[in-house]
């Protein structure tokens, strides 16, 4: 009796399940039987991105990355969502609209990709004006086969309307309330995957999508629509920020420059290096406490200590970045103006005029280039170089660049330099005077090529004698492994490809008649918990000493702000010994470089809002993007409305207020020049 009883349970268990199935099955296939043009209209889009990056960026992770089919599949749900308002018997006019429209967008970028090896902008809309020219050579040459592969995704579409069977879908009758509950929970679906898609999104995504300039990797992680839409708030939005407020935009310049004086302030220092060639070096996430620092007796950045030894080294200086990271400093170093508050300016202003250090050196004669052996679209490099006014910009296509060579994102900075030195001395052959900045690349986050960095031991040895007599080596691990102590590994092959550059340079007799300039970009961004290890490691317990340790070393977020300075050098091989090898220990920005060169090498920006350093001696301000400043007595947090005095002076309020308002002002100012254009003097003429 119990064994039938248990069977009875058996097959009514089963046969619930069994009609579980086939009322799922059923439910599965209604939905497919009566969405069947919205499905169709989602594959075909997904299908569509998917197929675009797999024609433009190769590599499986690129064309299948799960991140940009989810963000592809979450859009073509939100819009075909909307889709149900419209009547069943017009439903499918809205599908075929913007199947043509997503599947145009991914054939316009198929097409620019094979011309440009990069995704379209709507800002690139002007440069339609040559196809005019070359529009026989497009056909021919850029448009092909793959191309159309997306026409087939209206096809598709016009393909599965003729074969439903219409008399049925014009007869089926939805009344609104029906179509619109349809609508909300497609569209709710969709909200639902935009959710899912957002959590799993890491903080690189986030900001290399705000930052917007690496479109591969931003369509290799949205996804191509939702590129575009960014690329399109990135275009218009400087057009918008320009169209108000430009009469109390030019004011406030107007107001802020009305006592500088059209001349330059000369001192000691004034016309110093005139006529003397240059070279710039833009180190990458070089930081000023790298200098100086040994471990177990061995300098991390021996080239880089020399420089400073040598030469007139500036120890308290600061980068002063926003979100543009190395081009912030490039527009900061060429121009004495600050970042913009939205956006940056190397991506989303790179047309307004701008006084930069290279057009001074081009008035003088001199043939100015930059060199960088990274993809020349990178921050937008190729279009702002030249804004900017250098002549020529030497990038990753003028360099070898092979696998064995790579560091990090690109060419190693030792094969860089390598490299360059044969076009530097092509260059000094042909011109009398030259001027040329060299970006180096391997020093950069996230540090993790260690194995190619070389030899950099950043643990602890010590040396012990023990009872008996015999002496033997403790090590304690200290920074290996750490984020911190990668950073010490890389900054150390990145001076060594300083020190051979700079020997390699000797050699070719090109440090003859040249100044040697140079700057850390801005600081690595490392944990604040391995600067705690570094200044307090307990080798007892492998760990950090206790707060209350009387050899604790207090490094707070202050310590954090002040640690960020980089160096900033200028060198020539006859230097040393001399009155211009010295340490400048005044407070100094990026932003006062034009001024302090300008000096030296004969030329003034009256537009310049930084100060020639020697010109402000005891009396400088470093403001900073977010709002912070900086002085010889006070480092101010603009967020948090509180500040860490640096001297034993009393601060008063009144200093206190006056140096914000300078540094809003100097903000200000800075942003309406670039919005607003205002050093276009053609477009300004009254
Ligand atoms: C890219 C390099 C790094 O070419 O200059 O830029 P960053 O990430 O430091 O802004
Ligand atoms: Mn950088």
């Amino acid at each position: 009796m119990k064994k039938i009883k248990i069977e009875l349970k058996k097959f009514i268990n089963n046969t619930k399940k069994q009609l579980k199935r086939i009322k799922t099955e059923h439910l599965i296939r209604e939905y497919l039987k009566n969405n069947t043009l919205f499905i169709t209209f989602v594959l075909t889009v997904v299908i569509n991105s998917t197929v675009l990056r797999f024609f433009c960026m190769h590599t499986l992770e690129n064309y299948l990355s799960f991140k940009a089919i989810f963000a592809d599949l979450t859009i073509a749900i939100i819009i075909g969502s909307f889709g149900y308002l419209c009547k069943p018997k017009n439903r499918f006019n809205y599908y075929l609209i913007f199947d043509i429209f997503l599947s145009a967008i991914c054939m316009i970028n198929s097409v620019y990709y094979t011309f440009y090896t990069s995704f379209a902008s709507v800002s690139m809309l002007s440069l339609t004006q040559y196809i005019g020219d070359v529009g026989d050579a497009v056909v021919e040459n850029v448009i092909q086969l793959k191309d159309l592969f997306y026409i087939l995704g209206p096809l598709v579409l016009i393909i599965v309307h003729l074969k439903t069977n219409k008399k049925q879908v014009a007869k089926t009758i939805e009344v609104k309330s029906e179509r619109k509950k349809k609508m909300t929970s497609t569209l709710a679906a969709g909200l639902i995957c935009l959710f899912i898609y957002c959590i799993t999104l890491s903080s690189l995504d986030v900001s290399r999508f705000i930052k917007q300039w690496n479109k591969e990797y931003i369509v290799m992680r949205f996804g191509i629509y939702i590129y575009q839409v960014n690329d399109l708030v990135t275009s218009i939005q400087p057009k918008i920020n320009s169209m108000f407020g430009y009469d109390q935009a030019k004011k406030t310049v107007d107001d802020y420059f009305i006592n500088k004086s059209d001349i330059a302030q000369t001192n000691e220092y004034t016309n110093i290096f005139e006529g003397k060639n240059v070279i710039v070096i833009h180190a990458e996430s070089m930081m000023n406490n790298l200098i100086g620092m040994q471990f177990n007796g061995v300098e991390v950045t021996p080239n880089l200590n020399k420089l400073a030894s040598e030469g007139m080294y500036f120890s308290n200086f600061y980068s002063q970045v926003s979100v543009g990271t190395s081009s912030d400093t490039e527009l900061t170093y060429n121009t004495s103006l600050m970042p913009t508050k939205s956006g940056t300016a190397f991506v989303s202003y790179s047309d307004r005029v701008y006084n930069g250090t290279p057009k001074y050196f081009n008035d003088k004669g001199y043939y100015t280039f930059s060199m960088h052996a990274n993809n020349a679209d990178f921050w937008n490099r190729r279009k702002m170089h030249e804004t900017l006014g250098y002549q020529r910009f030497y990038s990753k296509s003028d360099y070898k660049v092979s696998p064995e060579n790579v560091i990090g994102l690109g060419l190693s900075d030792k094969e860089f330099f390598n490299q360059s030195i044969q076009k530097l001395l092509k260059i000094n052959e042909k011109y009398e005077n030259w001027y040329g900045l060299l970006i180096m690349l391997s020093n950069h986050t996230p540090f993790s090529d260690v194995d190619k960095y070389g030899e950099f031991d950043v643990s602890l040895k010590e040396t012990i004698t023990l009872e008996d007599g015999t002496v033997t080596e403790q090590v304690y691990p200290y920074m290996e492994g750490t984020k911190l102590g990668n950073y010490f590994k890389s900054a150390h092959y990145a001076d060594a490809a300083l020190g051979e550059f700079i020997a390699n340079l000797e050699a070719n007799g090109l440090l003859e008649n040249t100044v040697v300039v140079l700057y850390g970009d801005h600081d690595a961004r490392l944990p604040k918990a391995d600067y705690n290890r570094l200044y307090n490691y307990d080798k007892e317990t492998n760990g950090v000493l206790d707060s209350d340790d009387p050899n604790y070393i207090l490094f707070d977020s202050y310590q954090y702000e002040l640690g960020r300075k980089v160096p900033f050098i200028i060198w020539t091989n006859d230097m040393a010994g001399t009155k211009l090898n010295m340490e400048v220990k005044e407070i100094m920005g990026m932003i006062d470089v034009q001024p302090t060169l300008g000096n030296m090498f004969g030329f003034y920006n009256k537009y310049s809002l930084g100060n020639d350093i020697f010109n402000v001696r005891g009396n400088n301000i470093v403001c900073f993007p977010n709002g912070n400043w900086v002085t010889d007595k006070v480092y101010y947090n603009s967020q948090k409305e509180e500040y860490l005095s640096l001297t034993q002076e009393a601060i008063s309020e009144e200093y206190i207020k006056k140096n914000t308002e300078y540094t809003n002002t100097l903000l200000d100012v800075s942003n309406n020049i670039i919005v607003f254009d205002l050093l276009n003097t053609e477009k300004y003429t009254d």
